[in-house]
């Protein structure tokens, strides 16, 4: 029901409906106690929702049911276009807080007090998928984040990737059709394993930085929780004495970083589809609100100008290394979406949304950007007055003289719509050359070319670079996914073409994926634009591994329990979750649940099969005996531990799962990834050991 602002939700209490007959044989419900009358949109009371109105109980419906006509054809116009990429997407609301004043690098206001508190919007998104597919997609994460500031908004709409497929906006086109599905056959949807997206890529040379980002783990994270924001290009600050400071923008997640392994995520799709969105709106629902901290890489010139690649080039990082990331503030999520339609799908986010103190660079792809995202929200949207729904508007005071067009809901009083003018009464806002948004006045001048810089050239070096910052488990899943990603590409020049490119950045990673696809002969290195890479140190912060959590806090486990499940162990167990920050969720034969061995009954929060262990950090079997030998031929929980155990998850077991574990294929000779419950003091140690979140050691028996 649409209440012009009211946030009622009574209105939905199956409680207070009453189910009336009424005298020719109908039911309907009735408004009662306070529910409101159903109107129509003109607000005419509504006496019958269930039929339209027509000549006789079996005749034609009348073209006078004006009630049916609206409610059909506002029916009708509900969907507006998805957008062209990053259609699916997940927002919540929250706050950034300074942590200090950094007026000497900017005059932005956002910045300018210790402990000042800004309201922020946020959406995550996948790349190449339409609004309807899956969350775990191997893809890029959208990462935009609206900072309603009190000089206006500010939009850093950034990815979970610090560097990008393309140099220059003219290509993005090229990219995306090419990572789309294919346009004669409308598939495959939400993937990138296919012909036209490693043809398009393997004939440039300089997406191939992106290719070793997008081939790890980064592609597929646990939860939006879990990644890392970056705003990609070289920004400007700028302060009140108009100095400019380059930026690199980086979100980093308080609770550590982490992914999903491969095989869980072609699961995960099928299991849940919205597994993200839900991870976002459960941890928020739960007060457990997800937290980033904003840090800044910030250079000056000198350093732009004896940097080995160029600050505009978007394909380059600045190693944390080398310029360390400044900490500056934190931004906390926690209230999710009232309306789905009106926030997440209507939010309009545009690199150009800039505020006094923050300035752009002349990164050839952020000047695109700045061109794209308000033309393509007028398409979406429909109008240019897209700035007066809610989400979009700013919070601070706005005044300006821009009105009518479609839909149009700030509609000013008075005469005067321009400036200057001379009227006294009413004479509107005026411009403010002290506090109003002023252009760094940066020098430029040259001719007018269709060129690459030639400082744009190195494609290969911090491929490379990245490549050997991973630990061995997450190179080796780099050389999985190209391996699996190529083998779906069906062309055997489009394969071979790869690795020439994966030859001039690591020898072993080309030959692993050469093998993989069953090359027959190995191609010849790709011929590069710059013909020396350098070989630059590793970068431990580029690696997942390294950066993991310090706890378990905010992560799941699953536990499959089953009647007379030891009670104190389950008790045991659920406290020593909720005192790490971590959640216990029942997977159990039955949703109803499970009776424990003291006759007390716990709702399962999962049936088996539609609970598998790829939803889960971590597990635990806490079956009775007869429980485990009822679960030993059931399907579902077999493959519940198998997958468990195949995806390196640690697993706490009583004895009595004996015969799943061995039913499910697992080695008599438990590794250390496997935790006995013999009592509760093991729980705590369960705990602490899944802290580390995956058994890696495991992979060699798995391998094999
Ligand atoms: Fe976008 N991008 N993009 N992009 N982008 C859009 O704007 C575009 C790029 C990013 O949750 C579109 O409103 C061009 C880099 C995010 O609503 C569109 C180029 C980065 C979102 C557009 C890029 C991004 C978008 C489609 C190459 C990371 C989702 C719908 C020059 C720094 C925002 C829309 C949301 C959305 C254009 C490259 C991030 C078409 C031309 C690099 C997070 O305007």
């Amino acid at each position: 029901m649409a209440k012009q602002g009211s946030d009622d939700r009574t209105t939905h209490r199956f409680a207070d409906a009453e189910v009336v007959a009424g005298t020719g044989g109908e039911t309907h419900q009735v408004a009662g106690g306070d529910r409101p009358v159903l109107t129509t949109q003109q607000g005419v009371p509504v006496a019958d929702d269930q039929n339209s109105l027509k000549v006789g109980a079996r005749g034609p419906t009348l073209l006078e049911d004006f009630h049916l006509r609206e409610k059909i054809f506002h029916f009708d116009h509900e969907r507006i276009p998805e957008r062209v990429v990053h259609a699916r997407g997940y927002g919540a609301h929250g706050y950034f807080e300074t942590y200090e004043p950094l007026t000497d690098l900017t005059k932005a206001d956002l910045f300018r007090r210790k402990g000042e508190k800004t309201p922020a919007f946020v959406r995550f998104s996948t790349v190449a998928g339409n609004k309807g597919s899956a969350d775990v997609a191997r893809d890029v994460r959208g990462f935009a984040v609206k900072l309603y500031t009190k000089e206006g908004n500010w939009d850093l709409v950034g990815n979970n990737i610090p560097v990008f497929f393309i140099q220059d906006a003219i290509k993005f086109p090229d990219l995306i059709h090419a990572a789309k599905p294919e346009p004669d056959r409308g598939f495959p949807q939400a993937q990138t394993a296919h012909d036209n997206f490693w043809d398009f890529i393997s004939l440039s040379p300089e997406s191939m930085h992106m290719v070793m980002w997008i081939m790890s783990d980064r592609t597929i994270p646990r939860s939006f929780r879990f990644m890392e924001g970056f705003g990609v290009h070289t920004f400007r600050l700028v302060n009140a004495e108009g100095k400019s400071t380059y930026v690199k923008f980086h979100w980093k997640p308080k609770q550590g970083l982490q992914s999903v392994v491969w095989n869980e995520a072609v699961k995960l799709n099928g299991a849940d589809p919205d597994f993200h969105r839900r991870d976002l709106w459960d941890a928020i629902g739960a007060g457990d609100y997800p937290e980033w901290e904003l840090g800044i890489q910030t250079f000056d010139d000198a350093f732009a100008d004896k940097f080995d690649f160029d600050i505009l080039d978007a394909t380059k990082i600045i190693p944390e290394e080398v310029i360390p990331v400044r900490k500056v503030g934190r931004l906390v999520l926690d209230r999710v979406v009232d309306n789905f339609f009106a926030e997440t799908e209507q939010v309009a986010f545009c690199t150009q949304n800039v505020v006094p103190g923050i300035d752009f660079t002349n990164d050839p792809l952020l000047q695109g950007r700045n061109f794209s995202y308000l033309d393509t929200q007028l398409k979406r949207l429909g109008s240019p007055n897209f700035t007066h729904i809610p989400i979009n508007a700013p919070k601070c005071p706005f005044h300006h003289f821009q009105q009518d067009g479609h839909m149009a809901m700030h509609n000013p009083k008075g005469r005067v719509n321009y400036e200057p003018n001379s009227w006294s009464d009413a004479p509107g806002p005026r411009e403010s050359p002290d506090q109003g948004y002023r252009s760094l006045p940066v020098p430029e001048q040259g001719q007018k070319l269709r060129v690459r810089s030639e400082t744009f050239a190195d494609h290969y070096s911090q491929a490379r670079q990245f490549y050997i910052s991973q630990t061995e488990v997450e190179q080796a899943h780099i050389a999985d996914a190209l391996t699996f990603e190529l083998s779906k590409a069906e062309t055997p020049a489009i394969r071979a073409r790869m690795v020439s490119h994966l030859l001039n950045i690591d020898n072993d990673l080309a030959t692993k994926v050469a093998q993989g696809l069953g090359l027959r002969e190995m191609p010849d290195p790709a011929t590069a634009a710059r013909p020396t890479r350098q070989d630059l140190n590793p970068s431990p912060a580029l690696s997942i591994l390294l950066n993991g959590p310090k706890s378990f806090a905010g992560r799941k486990v699953g536990a499959l329990v089953t009647d007379g499940v030891d009670a104190a162990l389950l008790s045991g167990l659920a406290a020593s979750l909720e005192k790490e920050g971590a959640m216990l969720k029942l997977v159990a034969p039955h949703v109803g649940g499970v009776t424990d061995s003291e006759g007390t009954l716990h709702p399962a929060d999962e049936k088996v099969d539609g609970g598998p262990s790829v939803l889960f950090d971590a597990v635990a079997l806490l079956p009775s005996a007869d429980g485990a030998a009822l679960l030993a031929k059931h399907p579902a929980a077999r493959d519940f531990v198998a997958d468990a155990y195949a995806h390196r998850k640690f697993i706490a077991f009583v004895d009595a799962a004996a015969p799943l574990l061995a039913k499910a294929g697992v080695p008599e000779a438990r590794d250390e990834g496997f935790v006995p419950l013999t009592s509760v003091k093991d729980c705590d140690g369960f705990v602490s050991r899944c802290r580390s979140l995956r058994y890696w050691d495991r992979g060699d028996a798995l391998m094999g």
